[in-house]
């Protein structure tokens, strides 16, 4: 997983976190569930959202491209310094639920 910016501000007004989750070969980003994707264990997607697919980091691989709240996820931090996060989610292909989970670090200043 990517997210973007990887660097927060806490007086930033920016609306989004973008996240761009990846999967491994073999496995198709358009069967995850976005609906089960939770930044952190807690965070949802923002509702009304598009969920859409691109190849972000163009290596060829398809990422799901997935939009967070910035001023929620601002509050997971309390104060300066490196980050990681993780996004468990589903997997959801011909009726199997696989649960996986993505991280990516931030740095919060
Ligand atoms: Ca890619």
């Amino acid at each position: 997983m990517d997210l973007d910016p990887n660097v927060l501000s806490p007086t930033s007004k920016g609306k989004y976190i973008t996240g761009y989750v990846g999967l491994p070969a073999g496995f198709n980003v358009s069967f995850i569930d976005p609906s089960s994707l939770r930044l952190n264990d807690a965070i949802p997607l923002v509702p009304g959202t598009r969920v859409t697919i691109g190849d972000h980091d163009s290596d060829g691989i398809p990422d799901l491209i997935v939009k967070f709240d910035r001023q929620i996820v601002k509050t997971l931090f309390t104060k300066p310094g490196n980050y990681t996060l993780h996004i468990p989610g589903n997997y959801v292909r011909s009726g199997n639920t696989v649960p996986f989970e993505a991280f990516d670090s931030v740095y919060v200043r």
